[in-house]
């Protein structure tokens, strides 16, 4: 295939990286087969030195590495033209887009050698392979039944988890996975089904419209779910040539100007707080003026016809400035310094094993003894670090789950004033005549689902700071103790070995840590996103039940019934079908949020009582979480260390261990083992060099 679309210099970065994450991939998997294979001849020779958690996270590593993906989401409004940006990266119409609401699955599009659609079930249903006429045909959204679904609050497709789209393009087979999302703003359950992947992804596509200028709904998404949550968006202002449609004269190149200054004061006005980066403005790098349909049309036409004018090279260029450099180097930072972790611990089994085998078992048995007061110590560090752990959850979810009861005591007081925003735009009293009142219903339960969303939203921003923070001093005190606890193991070497041992001295502290420190202090996670965002998502954090009931508790018809009662009463009934002033209209509309805040106030204490035990649950649940990998990882470092000199006394107990061929071994197995991570430190420099 040839495409054009993408610079030449795009896909070439891509593959470089691609290259690179292979090669140190495989240079990790090789570790990873050298060390197996030495720990299978010392079980025969002088006993394992205990090496199957390094094993296993260098398979892991390398293989995250290699599957490793840069995923993007393209997210936005209704009809801003997600699909159309999606299909002109293709160059062909392939993914449906219409003129009404349309897209309903979340589209994972990916590298496949073939044109293939599988549609992904969240129930017992096998996958389902179908052709790209059918899959248009049935899973788009019916504009008649999209109306009835958004009344009930349903989505198109319960059952369907997501589509996987595979085609055979260059971007996507150099490692880039974009995933089309159905369009916000219509019903909150697609919403959500496109807000939750957010955080599945590298960076967020979000498609505006020139001619719909940041509108409320949008302004929504970005202020309660995207800000502040450390996610990296691209904006791209599509359908710019509408702009010159909708000039009086179009051909008039000083209003053209002018219309667009005009516009693109309006996006920075609203989008310039979202490209602030630590302090600097990547407005510049961050916001696009596309046309995508426009480029769709030229790619048809000639898929390697340039797409200048189209806003797609800028963007590209700066896309892959974003993935190819800095993402693409913190991925690789991390494989090399397990690499390097790695390698010091193999060097250090080694240290200490060569001097052992001279000794007797006597001697031998009496050194392990010299030790123990030191392996104590090691166990002291791992349950105060625990400790500290408890102490920190204890007190953290406390204060998390008592900010939520507060919040929800709260929300009554500003009640009036939030809940103006999201009320329904039906004329108020018609919903009372007949066929009317089930419209109406059904917008304020809407309306209700929006506040609430938006609320909780809010309140889940300051808990997962409250979060950072926490984490962020975990982190401190795990490289604290780790620093503490590496003491001790150089002074069991040393003890055993009676070699002092030396220091680099360009290590930090943190180089210094062990491995399990390394993990409890971030530095290994290989997921996307911070420490505390894993262990939340790690712990199940079930938001969507915690609003679910919220809603269930104070249910919308009490509120109707009620307002009923106070706007109308037994005499107002009679005015209906007279027809009603503006005043009146506005009178009923302050009443309506009088009484659905005196509904909700008389709630608010249950859902508070009720729900921040659940809270507290949760979070503490993310903690413990986190301390169980942490000490599993330390009890394993732990007995790791105490069974590789268990196992040379076995050894020795068992046969006459040949000395020399031995120290051999295990010279050439260090030696084999440092080459292999110089050269992932090569890969790594000459790749950051060239970037
Ligand atoms: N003039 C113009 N029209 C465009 C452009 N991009 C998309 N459109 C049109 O806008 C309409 C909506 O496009 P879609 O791609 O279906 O939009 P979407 O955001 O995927 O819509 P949903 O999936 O329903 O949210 C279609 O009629 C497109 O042809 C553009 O750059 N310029
Ligand atoms: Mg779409």
């Amino acid at each position: 295939m040839s495409e054009k679309i993408e610079t030449k210099n795009f896909l070439q970065d891509l593959e470089r990286f691609a290259r690179v994450r292979g090669e140190v991939a495989g240079h990790l998997g090789a570790i990873a087969q050298t060390l197996e294979l030495a720990e299978s001849e010392n079980e025969k020779q002088s006993g394992r030195l205990e090496l199957d958690r390094d094993i296993e996270d260098l398979k892991k590593t390398s293989k995250s590495l290699r599957e490793g993906v840069f995923r993007l989401l393209v997210l936005g409004d209704m009809k801003r033209g997600k699909s159309t940006f999606l299909n002109a990266l293709i160059g062909e119409k392939l993914l449906p887009s219409d003129v009404n609401p349309c897209t309903a699955l979340l589209t994972i599009l990916r590298y496949g050698k073939e044109k293939t659609v599988t549609v992904h079930f969240n129930d017992d249903t096998p996958p389902e392979k179908i052709d790209f006429k059918s899959f248009k045909h049935r899973y788009t959204i019916d504009p008649t039944e999209a109306k009835q679904l958004q009344q009930q609050q349903k989505l198109a497709f319960p059952n369907v988890d997501y589509a996987v789209v595979e085609y055979p393009l260059n971007l996507l087979e150099k490692g880039i996975e974009i995933v089309d999302s159905p369009g916000l703003n219509d019903t909150e359950a697609r919403n959500e089904l496109s807000l939750g992947y957010i955080n599945n992804c590298h960076a967020i596509l979000f498609v505006m419209r020139a001619t719909q200028p940041c509108t409320l709904g949008e302004r929504r998404y970005l202020e309660n779910y995207i800000k502040d949550r450390g996610v990296t968006i691209f904006f791209l202002i599509n359908a710019w040539d509408q702009v010159k449609e909708s000039l009086i004269d179009p051909d008039d190149p000083e209003e053209l100007e002018e219309a667009a200054e005009k516009l693109q004061r309006v996006f920075q006005a609203n989008l310039g707080e979202y490209c602030q980066v630590n302090g600097s403005n990547l407005y510049e790098e961050r916001v696009f003026q596309i046309s995508s349909l426009i480029a769709l049309r030229k790619r048809i036409k000639d898929s390697d016809t340039s797409l200048e004018g189209t806003g797609f090279p800028e963007f590209m260029g700066s896309l892959n400035k974003f993935l190819t450099k800095d993402r693409a180097i913190a991925q690789l930072e991390q494989a090399k310094t397990l690499a390097l972790q790695i390698n010091d611990r193999v060097k250090k089994s080694v240290e200490r094993r060569i001097p052992l085998l001279e000794e007797d078992v006597k001697q031998l048995k009496q050194k392990i003894d010299s030790v123990k007061p030191e392996f104590e110590l090691l166990q002291e560090i791992c349950t105060d670090f625990q400790q500290e752990i408890r102490t920190i959850r204890d007190r953290k979810s406390q204060k998390i789950a008592d900010s939520f009861h507060d919040y929800v005591l709260n929300l009554g007081n500003t009640f009036e004033t939030d809940f103006l925003r999201y009320q329904p735009d039906l004329s108020f009293l018609d919903f009372l005549s007949a066929g009317k009142r089930e419209a109406f219903e059904s917008a304020l339960t809407e309306a209700f689902e929006k506040y609430v969303n938006d609320k909780l939203s809010e309140w889940s921003l300051s808990a997962e700071k409250e979060m950072d923070s926490a984490f962020a001093n975990l982190s401190e005190i795990a490289i604290t103790y780790g620093a503490s606890y590496s003491k001790v193991t150089d002074k069991i070497t040393e003890k055993l070995t009676g070699q002092k041992i030396r220091r680099l001295s360009n290590y930090t502290q943190e180089d210094d840590a062990p491995a399990w420190a390394k993990w409890a202090a971030g530095i290994f996670s290989l997921a996307r996103g911070n420490l505390a965002g894993v262990a939340m998502a790690g712990a199940g954090f079930d938001w969507k039940n915690i609003i679910l009931n919220f809603i269930a508790v104070f249910g919308v018809g009490t509120i109707i019934s009620s307002f009923t009662g106070v706007v109308l009463g037994p005499v107002g009934i009679g005015l209906l079908g007279l027809g009603v002033g503006l005043v009146q209209a506005d009178r009923a509309r302050k009443e309506l949020v009088k009484a659905a805040k005196k509904e909700l106030v008389k709630y608010l204490p249950q859902v508070a009582n009720e729900q921040s035990p659940k809270v507290r649950d949760a979070i503490k649940e993310c903690f413990d979480t986190y301390e169980k990998e942490v000490t599993d990882r330390m009890n394993d470092d732990i007995s790791a260390r105490k069974a590789e000199l268990d196992n040379l006394v076995k050894q020795k107990e068992s046969f006459e261990i040949n000395q020399s061929t031995e120290i051999d071994r295990l010279r050439k197995l260090e030696a084999d083992i440092e080459f292999v991570s110089q050269k992932i430190e090569t890969a790594y420099r000459s790749f950051v060099t060239a970037v």
